[in-house]
Protein backbone atom coordinates (compact mmCIF):
# COMPACT_ATOMS: atom_id res chain seq x y z
CA UNK A 1 0.00 0.00 0.00
CA UNK A 2 1.30 3.53 -0.52
CA UNK A 3 2.17 5.56 2.21
CA UNK A 4 0.78 8.85 3.07
CA UNK A 5 1.57 11.18 5.88
CA UNK A 6 0.73 14.65 7.22
CA UNK A 7 0.38 16.52 10.43
CA UNK A 8 -1.92 19.14 11.97
CA UNK A 9 -1.35 21.70 14.55
CA UNK A 10 -2.79 22.14 17.72
CA UNK A 11 -2.31 25.55 18.43
CA UNK A 12 -6.10 26.69 18.42
CA UNK A 13 -8.11 24.26 20.24
CA UNK A 14 -10.73 23.93 17.69
CA UNK A 15 -10.09 22.84 14.17
CA UNK A 16 -11.60 25.17 11.48
CA UNK A 17 -13.52 24.12 8.51
CA UNK A 18 -11.08 24.88 6.37
CA UNK A 19 -8.57 22.48 7.99
CA UNK A 20 -11.17 19.62 8.17
CA UNK A 21 -12.43 20.07 4.37
CA UNK A 22 -9.22 20.92 3.07
CA UNK A 23 -7.07 17.93 4.98
CA UNK A 24 -8.72 15.86 7.44
CA UNK A 25 -11.79 14.64 5.82
CA UNK A 26 -8.90 12.90 3.36
CA UNK A 27 -6.89 12.03 5.91
CA UNK A 28 -10.06 9.63 6.92
CA UNK A 29 -10.50 9.04 3.05
CA UNK A 30 -7.21 8.26 2.61
CA UNK A 31 -6.68 5.70 5.72
CA UNK A 32 -8.91 3.01 3.80
CA UNK A 33 -6.41 2.83 1.01
CA UNK A 34 -3.39 4.11 1.77
CA UNK A 35 -0.57 3.42 5.09
CA UNK A 36 -1.60 5.96 6.79
CA UNK A 37 0.74 8.36 9.30
CA UNK A 38 -1.12 11.13 10.78
CA UNK A 39 0.38 13.52 13.58
CA UNK A 40 -0.36 16.30 15.60
CA UNK A 41 2.62 18.58 15.28
CA UNK A 42 3.29 20.18 18.84
CA UNK A 43 6.74 20.96 17.70
CA UNK A 44 5.40 23.42 14.95
CA UNK A 45 3.34 24.61 17.19
CA UNK A 46 6.38 26.51 19.44
CA UNK A 47 7.03 28.16 16.22
CA UNK A 48 4.96 31.07 17.86
CA UNK A 49 5.15 31.58 21.75
CA UNK A 50 2.62 29.19 23.29
CA UNK A 51 1.16 28.92 27.03
CA UNK A 52 2.61 25.07 28.15
CA UNK A 53 -0.62 24.14 29.81
CA UNK A 54 -2.49 25.75 26.57
CA UNK A 55 -0.50 23.47 24.33
CA UNK A 56 -0.89 20.29 26.21
CA UNK A 57 -4.55 20.69 26.68
CA UNK A 58 -4.75 21.70 23.00
CA UNK A 59 -2.86 18.59 21.69
CA UNK A 60 -5.10 16.45 23.42
CA UNK A 61 -7.89 18.40 22.09
CA UNK A 62 -6.31 17.84 18.42
CA UNK A 63 -6.38 14.65 18.82
CA UNK A 64 -9.60 13.79 20.19
CA UNK A 65 -10.81 16.16 17.13
CA UNK A 66 -9.13 13.88 14.56
CA UNK A 67 -11.04 10.59 16.11
CA UNK A 68 -14.05 12.31 16.49
CA UNK A 69 -13.85 12.97 12.74
CA UNK A 70 -12.72 9.46 11.92
CA UNK A 71 -9.55 8.48 12.24
CA UNK A 72 -9.16 4.79 13.41
CA UNK A 73 -6.12 4.09 15.19
CA UNK A 74 -6.34 0.31 13.81
CA UNK A 75 -6.17 1.85 10.36
CA UNK A 76 -4.00 4.54 10.72
CA UNK A 77 -0.79 5.25 12.96
CA UNK A 78 -1.89 8.44 14.96
CA UNK A 79 0.69 10.01 17.08
CA UNK A 80 2.47 13.18 18.90
CA UNK A 81 5.49 14.58 16.62
CA UNK A 82 6.98 15.10 19.94
CA UNK A 83 6.94 11.72 20.68
CA UNK A 84 9.01 10.66 18.24
CA UNK A 85 11.69 12.57 18.33
CA UNK A 86 13.79 11.44 15.19
CA UNK A 87 12.23 14.47 13.63
CA UNK A 88 13.84 16.86 15.27
CA UNK A 89 16.88 14.62 14.82
CA UNK A 90 16.32 14.59 10.69
CA UNK A 91 15.08 18.26 10.55
CA UNK A 92 18.84 18.70 11.76
CA UNK A 93 20.61 17.10 8.96
CA UNK A 94 17.70 19.06 6.41
CA UNK A 95 18.89 21.90 7.74
CA UNK A 96 22.11 21.53 6.83
CA UNK A 97 21.09 20.71 2.88
CA UNK A 98 19.00 23.69 2.87
CA UNK A 99 20.41 27.05 1.48
CA UNK A 100 19.68 30.02 2.92
CA UNK A 101 18.09 31.63 0.19
CA UNK A 102 15.77 28.72 -0.78
CA UNK A 103 13.92 28.86 2.99
CA UNK A 104 13.98 32.57 2.59
CA UNK A 105 11.36 32.23 -0.64
CA UNK A 106 9.16 30.36 1.54
CA UNK A 107 5.90 32.67 1.34
CA UNK A 108 4.39 31.35 4.39
CA UNK A 109 7.30 32.76 6.25
CA UNK A 110 7.28 36.05 5.21
CA UNK A 111 3.76 36.33 5.46
CA UNK A 112 3.51 35.08 9.03
CA UNK A 113 6.22 37.12 10.17
CA UNK A 114 5.56 40.24 8.17
CA UNK A 115 2.54 39.62 10.64
CA UNK A 116 4.24 39.22 13.55
CA UNK A 117 7.33 41.71 13.00
CA UNK A 118 10.55 40.34 11.57
CA UNK A 119 12.20 41.08 14.75
CA UNK A 120 9.77 39.21 16.92
CA UNK A 121 9.59 35.95 14.35
CA UNK A 122 11.31 33.02 15.79
CA UNK A 123 14.39 31.66 13.82
CA UNK A 124 11.90 28.20 14.28
CA UNK A 125 9.41 29.88 12.51
CA UNK A 126 11.94 30.21 9.46
CA UNK A 127 13.13 26.83 9.30
CA UNK A 128 9.41 25.69 10.10
CA UNK A 129 9.10 24.14 6.39
CA UNK A 130 12.33 21.88 6.88
CA UNK A 131 10.80 20.50 9.95
CA UNK A 132 8.27 19.80 7.64
CA UNK A 133 10.68 17.93 4.95
CA UNK A 134 11.85 15.98 7.84
CA UNK A 135 8.57 14.58 8.78
CA UNK A 136 7.51 13.58 5.02
CA UNK A 137 11.08 12.01 4.38
CA UNK A 138 11.10 10.40 7.60
CA UNK A 139 7.98 7.93 7.10
CA UNK A 140 8.80 7.67 3.10
CA UNK A 141 5.62 9.12 1.87
CA UNK A 142 4.76 8.89 -1.05
CA UNK A 143 1.99 11.33 -0.95
CA UNK A 144 0.84 13.93 1.34
CA UNK A 145 -2.54 15.42 2.15
CA UNK A 146 -2.28 18.74 2.99
CA UNK A 147 -4.40 22.05 1.67
CA UNK A 148 -3.16 24.09 -1.32
CA UNK A 149 -1.60 26.05 1.19
CA UNK A 150 1.25 23.62 1.90
CA UNK A 151 2.10 22.83 -2.34
CA UNK A 152 5.62 25.07 -1.74
CA UNK A 153 6.59 22.99 1.63
CA UNK A 154 5.93 19.89 -0.51
CA UNK A 155 7.83 21.10 -3.78
CA UNK A 156 10.81 22.31 -0.74
CA UNK A 157 10.35 18.28 0.27
CA UNK A 158 10.88 16.84 -3.12
CA UNK A 159 13.99 19.18 -3.61
CA UNK A 160 15.91 18.32 -0.71
CA UNK A 161 15.08 14.56 -1.08
CA UNK A 162 16.45 14.75 -4.49
CA UNK A 163 19.54 16.79 -2.90
CA UNK A 164 20.62 13.93 -0.61
CA UNK A 165 19.23 11.10 -2.73
CA UNK A 166 22.29 12.83 -5.42
CA UNK A 167 24.51 13.38 -2.79
CA UNK A 168 24.50 10.53 -0.21
CA UNK A 169 22.75 7.53 -2.45
CA UNK A 170 19.22 6.86 -2.63
CA UNK A 171 17.71 7.36 0.85
CA UNK A 172 14.16 9.03 0.39
CA UNK A 173 10.62 8.55 -1.35
CA UNK A 174 9.98 11.36 -3.58
CA UNK A 175 6.44 12.64 -2.51
CA UNK A 176 4.12 14.23 -4.21
CA UNK A 177 1.22 16.55 -2.61
CA UNK A 178 -2.05 15.25 -2.62
CA UNK A 179 -4.28 18.34 -3.07
CA UNK A 180 -8.42 17.63 -4.04
CA UNK A 181 -8.91 20.45 -6.33
CA UNK A 182 -12.29 21.54 -5.00
CA UNK A 183 -11.76 21.94 -1.23
CA UNK A 184 -8.02 22.64 -2.09
CA UNK A 185 -8.69 26.38 0.04
CA UNK A 186 -11.63 27.38 1.38
CA UNK A 187 -12.23 31.23 1.75
CA UNK A 188 -13.37 32.89 4.54
CA UNK A 189 -16.73 33.74 4.98
CA UNK A 190 -16.86 37.60 5.21
CA UNK A 191 -13.63 38.32 2.79
CA UNK A 192 -14.08 35.35 0.36
CA UNK A 193 -10.89 36.37 -1.54
CA UNK A 194 -8.81 34.99 1.58
CA UNK A 195 -8.57 31.78 2.68
CA UNK A 196 -10.09 30.47 5.86
CA UNK A 197 -7.48 31.04 8.45
CA UNK A 198 -6.92 30.97 12.27
CA UNK A 199 -4.50 33.71 11.92
CA UNK A 200 -5.63 36.12 9.05
CA UNK A 201 -9.54 35.34 9.45
CA UNK A 202 -11.83 37.89 11.62
CA UNK A 203 -13.95 35.92 14.20
CA UNK A 204 -16.98 36.20 11.77
CA UNK A 205 -15.17 35.08 9.21
CA UNK A 206 -14.00 31.92 10.86
CA UNK A 207 -16.22 28.54 11.74
CA UNK A 208 -14.35 26.81 14.14
CA UNK A 209 -15.67 23.75 14.52
CA UNK A 210 -16.04 23.52 18.39
CA UNK A 211 -17.86 26.49 18.76
CA UNK A 212 -21.41 27.02 20.11
CA UNK A 213 -23.27 25.58 16.76
CA UNK A 214 -25.93 28.31 17.29
CA UNK A 215 -22.65 30.91 16.62
CA UNK A 216 -21.82 28.93 13.73
CA UNK A 217 -25.21 29.21 11.66
CA UNK A 218 -25.00 33.13 12.23
CA UNK A 219 -21.66 33.11 11.04
CA UNK A 220 -23.32 31.18 7.65
CA UNK A 221 -26.53 33.53 7.38
CA UNK A 222 -24.37 36.54 7.40
CA UNK A 223 -21.76 35.06 4.73
CA UNK A 224 -20.68 37.55 2.30
CA UNK A 225 -22.02 37.56 -1.19
CA UNK A 226 -22.10 39.50 -3.97
CA UNK A 227 -25.04 42.15 -5.38
CA UNK A 228 -26.05 39.89 -7.97
CA UNK A 229 -28.95 37.51 -7.29
CA UNK A 230 -28.33 33.93 -8.98
CA UNK A 231 -26.60 30.85 -7.02
CA UNK A 232 -24.12 29.95 -9.60
CA UNK A 233 -20.49 28.88 -9.27
CA UNK A 234 -18.06 31.19 -10.39
CA UNK A 235 -15.14 31.81 -8.38
CA UNK A 236 -13.75 35.10 -10.19
CA UNK A 237 -16.94 37.17 -10.04
CA UNK A 238 -19.01 35.01 -7.13
CA UNK A 239 -16.27 33.99 -4.79
CA UNK A 240 -18.53 34.08 -2.06
CA UNK A 241 -21.63 32.09 -2.98
CA UNK A 242 -18.81 29.22 -4.79
CA UNK A 243 -16.76 29.26 -1.39
CA UNK A 244 -20.60 28.13 0.22
CA UNK A 245 -21.00 25.99 -2.57
CA UNK A 246 -17.83 24.10 -2.21
CA UNK A 247 -18.91 23.69 1.16
CA UNK A 248 -22.66 22.73 0.85
CA UNK A 249 -21.30 20.27 -1.66
CA UNK A 250 -18.81 18.71 0.64
CA UNK A 251 -20.87 18.09 3.16
CA UNK A 252 -23.81 16.96 2.04
CA UNK A 253 -22.12 14.82 -1.04
CA UNK A 254 -24.39 16.54 -3.51
CA UNK A 255 -22.86 18.00 -6.73
CA UNK A 256 -22.26 21.32 -7.01
CA UNK A 257 -24.39 21.18 -10.64
CA UNK A 258 -27.14 19.51 -8.83
CA UNK A 259 -27.12 22.33 -5.84
CA UNK A 260 -27.19 25.03 -8.72
CA UNK A 261 -30.44 23.30 -10.35
CA UNK A 262 -31.79 23.25 -6.69
CA UNK A 263 -31.42 27.08 -6.08
CA UNK A 264 -32.50 28.36 -9.28
CA UNK A 265 -34.92 31.47 -9.11
CA UNK A 266 -34.17 31.09 -5.00
CA UNK A 267 -32.77 33.96 -3.33
CA UNK A 268 -29.20 33.43 -1.22
CA UNK A 269 -30.67 33.52 1.60
CA UNK A 270 -32.13 29.96 1.17
CA UNK A 271 -29.13 28.96 0.36
CA UNK A 272 -27.48 30.24 3.53
CA UNK A 273 -30.20 29.25 5.67
CA UNK A 274 -29.97 25.48 4.00
CA UNK A 275 -26.45 25.55 4.14
CA UNK A 276 -26.61 26.98 8.34
CA UNK A 277 -28.42 23.15 9.00
CA UNK A 278 -26.14 21.85 7.22
CA UNK A 279 -23.29 22.91 8.88
CA UNK A 280 -24.90 22.51 11.81
CA UNK A 281 -25.95 19.21 11.45
CA UNK A 282 -21.83 18.28 10.73
CA UNK A 283 -20.43 20.31 13.73
CA UNK A 284 -23.08 19.52 16.42
CA UNK A 285 -22.51 15.33 16.49
CA UNK A 286 -18.59 16.46 15.87
CA UNK A 287 -18.34 18.40 19.05
CA UNK A 288 -19.77 15.41 21.31
CA UNK A 289 -17.81 12.93 19.71
CA UNK A 290 -14.79 15.14 20.58
CA UNK A 291 -15.95 15.66 24.20
CA UNK A 292 -16.45 11.86 24.38
CA UNK A 293 -12.83 11.25 24.02
CA UNK A 294 -12.06 14.13 25.95
CA UNK A 295 -13.54 13.10 28.93
CA UNK A 296 -11.31 9.82 28.65
CA UNK A 297 -7.90 11.18 28.71
CA UNK A 298 -6.10 7.83 29.86
CA UNK A 299 -7.76 5.56 26.93
CA UNK A 300 -6.51 8.66 24.44
CA UNK A 301 -3.08 9.04 26.20
CA UNK A 302 -2.75 5.01 25.32
CA UNK A 303 -3.77 5.42 22.00
CA UNK A 304 -0.79 7.76 21.50
CA UNK A 305 1.71 5.87 23.06
CA UNK A 306 0.79 2.46 20.56
CA UNK A 307 1.17 5.68 17.54
CA UNK A 308 4.56 6.87 18.92
CA UNK A 309 5.89 3.39 19.29
CA UNK A 310 4.24 2.26 15.77
CA UNK A 311 5.86 5.54 14.38
CA UNK A 312 9.14 5.17 16.05
CA UNK A 313 9.84 1.81 14.47
CA UNK A 314 10.37 3.49 11.05
CA UNK A 315 11.44 6.95 11.88
CA UNK A 316 14.50 5.21 13.80
CA UNK A 317 14.98 3.18 10.47
CA UNK A 318 15.26 5.97 8.21
CA UNK A 319 17.40 8.28 10.96
CA UNK A 320 19.63 5.56 11.34
CA UNK A 321 20.16 5.52 7.62
CA UNK A 322 20.11 8.87 7.37
CA UNK A 323 23.01 9.21 9.42
CA UNK A 324 25.11 6.17 7.99
CA UNK A 325 25.12 8.07 4.91
CA UNK A 326 25.66 11.13 6.26
CA UNK A 327 29.10 9.96 7.68
CA UNK A 328 27.93 10.09 11.60
CA UNK A 329 30.34 7.88 13.63
CA UNK A 330 28.18 4.97 14.53
CA UNK A 331 27.44 4.86 18.44
CA UNK A 332 28.45 1.21 20.26
N1 LIG B 1 -8.63 27.52 4.36
C1 LIG B 1 -8.13 26.32 4.15
N2 LIG B 1 -8.57 25.60 3.10
C2 LIG B 1 -8.08 24.36 2.87
N3 LIG B 1 -7.14 23.77 3.64
C3 LIG B 1 -6.68 24.46 4.69
N4 LIG B 1 -5.77 24.16 5.65
C4 LIG B 1 -5.68 25.21 6.51
N5 LIG B 1 -6.49 26.19 6.11
C5 LIG B 1 -7.14 25.76 5.00
C6 LIG B 1 -5.05 22.89 5.76
O1 LIG B 1 -5.22 22.38 7.06
C7 LIG B 1 -4.10 21.54 7.36
C8 LIG B 1 -3.62 21.79 8.75
O2 LIG B 1 -3.11 23.06 8.83
P1 LIG B 1 -2.12 23.55 9.94
O3 LIG B 1 -2.25 22.80 11.16
O4 LIG B 1 -0.78 23.73 9.34
O5 LIG B 1 -2.76 24.89 10.17
P2 LIG B 1 -2.49 26.12 9.35
O6 LIG B 1 -2.21 25.92 7.91
O7 LIG B 1 -1.47 26.81 10.14
O8 LIG B 1 -3.94 26.62 9.52
P3 LIG B 1 -4.30 28.07 9.33
O9 LIG B 1 -5.61 28.34 9.91
O10 LIG B 1 -4.09 28.41 7.91
O11 LIG B 1 -3.24 28.71 10.26
P4 LIG B 1 -2.46 30.02 10.00
O12 LIG B 1 -3.47 31.09 10.06
O13 LIG B 1 -1.50 30.04 11.16
O14 LIG B 1 -1.82 29.86 8.68
C9 LIG B 1 -3.05 21.83 6.29
O15 LIG B 1 -3.00 20.75 5.40
C10 LIG B 1 -3.56 23.05 5.59
O16 LIG B 1 -3.19 23.08 4.24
Amino acid sequence: RPRVLSGIQPTAGSFHLGNYLGAVRQWVALQESHDAFYMVVDLHAITIPQDPKELRANTRMAVAQLLAAGLDPDRCTLFVQSHVPEHAQLAWVMNCLTGFGEASRMTQFKDKSAKQGADRASVGLFTYPILQVADILMYQANEVPVGEDQRQHIELTRDLAERFNSRFGETFTIPKPYILKETAKIYDLQDPTIKMSKSASTPKGLINLLDDPKATAKKVKSAVTDTDTVVRYDTENKPGVSNLLTIYSTLTGKTVAELEAEYEGKMYGALKTDLADVVVDFVTPFKERTQQYLDDPETLDALLAKGAEKARAVAAETLASTYERVGFLPAK
